[in-house]
């Protein structure tokens, strides 16, 4: 009777099992109200599994993997190679009419990327900037600091920052053009040769970092544990939340944007619920639910509907027009180009 019994459970399970439907999420961390998941859930039965990354080499090394994820988030200067190769699959927009309330201007900025906005849905995006605890580093610098990526990029100011905490972003593409910039320079348009050289002004900061990272700065800079931090916007705008006298800036010298999107790998599984997700996130509320909580400027238009006035005129959230003029898209960086930021990473961050 036992193995009778046993037997028979073998040849259910599989109804058990294909009676839940789930779907993979691969998402940046903290980059979401953990309510709008739970909402989900209850609303359509499907159950979410979520998992987070974040720097955008762990995302490629993923979608390279060939592994099963329905919904992965990866920036739209990624989107060109992601595409060309076949990691992600066109959209199927009659199963996402929540498409309407989308930002225009984000999408033509997408367009050139992604022709036709086929594969990619922006999500969230924002600025890379400064943020700065504005008592602790004047202290340490001895007075006012310059709005300047020199903070980072000149080893006089840095060292002089060092014992309140400096850190730097996990994130290649985004430094390097930053550092770039600074000189005068484009790294979209500079000899491998050139790149392989700004290791010498990496070299300069690196003895002056706490680290390298681009999610424990999130809880240091809460708790007052580091001074100077290259950051993502919602990153440094929840610090201050947090209650430190922490400020968040795009040097004078302008910044990169990034816009992160949802789309779906090649290797979903269940491209059908996937779309249903997606539909799902559009919804202004949901979305404006989204920024409330992560304080990133949303992908969606409508959503600024049903934000709080306070959070929507909160100063840095959504760049003023000024701050605009000095942000520009990270650009594309070409395969010719990637391999020598890869190398000079490496030997910035691993010491390799
Ligand atoms: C938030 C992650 C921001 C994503 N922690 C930057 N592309």
């Amino acid at each position: 009777m036992p193995r009778l019994f046993a037997s028979l459970l073998l040849a259910l399970t599989p109804l058990l099992a294909s009676a839940e439907e789930v779907i993979r999420v691969y998402n940046w961390n903290d980059y979401i109200a953990p309510q709008v998941l739970k909402d989900f859930e209850a609303e359509t039965g499907i159950r979410v599994e979520y998992r987070t990354f974040s720097t955008a080499e762990e995302l490629a090394a993923a979608l390279a993997s060939g592994e099963a994820i329905d919904i992965a988030v990866p920036s739209h200067n990624d989107l060109p190679a992601l595409i060309d190769n076949g990691s992600i699959q066109p959209l199927d927009f009659s199963l996402l009419p929540n498409r309407k309330h989308l930002d225009k201007q984000l999408l033509s900025t997408l367009a050139a990327l992604d022709p036709s906005n086929r594969h990619a849905v922006p999500y969230l995006w924002g600025a890379v900037g400064l943020a700065i605890n504005t008592p602790q580093a004047e202290a340490a610098f001895g007075g006012p600091l310059p709005d300047s990526w020199s903070l980072l990029f000149d080893a006089e100011q840095s060292a002089r920052l060092a014992a309140c905490g400096i850190s730097v972003l996990d994130a290649p593409e985004e430094t390097l053009t930053l550092l770039f910039n600074y000189q005068g320079r484009s790294l979209a348009r500079s000899a491998p040769s050139r790149i392989q050289r700004s290791s010498q002004v990496l070299d300069g900061l690196r003895p002056h970092l706490r680290y390298i990272d681009s999610e424990r700065y999130i809880d240091d800079l809460s708790q007052g544990k580091l001074c100077v931090a290259m950051a993502w916007v919602g990153d440094a705008l929840a610090a201050a939340d947090a209650g430190q006298p922490v400020r968040f800036l795009v040097p004078d010298e302008g910044s990169v944007l990034f816009i992160d999107n949802l789309v779906i790998p090649a290797s979903a599984e269940r491209a059908d619920l996937a779309h249903r997700f997606i539909d799902y996130l559009m919804q202004p509320e949901v979305a404006a639910l989204i920024t409330a909580e992560t304080l990133y400027p949303s992908g969606n238009a409508d959503s600024r509907d049903f934000l709080d006035a306070a959070l929507r005129d909160q100063p840095g959230l959504y760049p003023d027009r000024d701050t605009k003029r000095r942000l520009h898209a990270l650009e594309t960086v070409s395969e010719k180009h990637s391999a020598s930021v890869a190398e000079v990473w490496a030997r910035f961050r691993d010491g390799s």
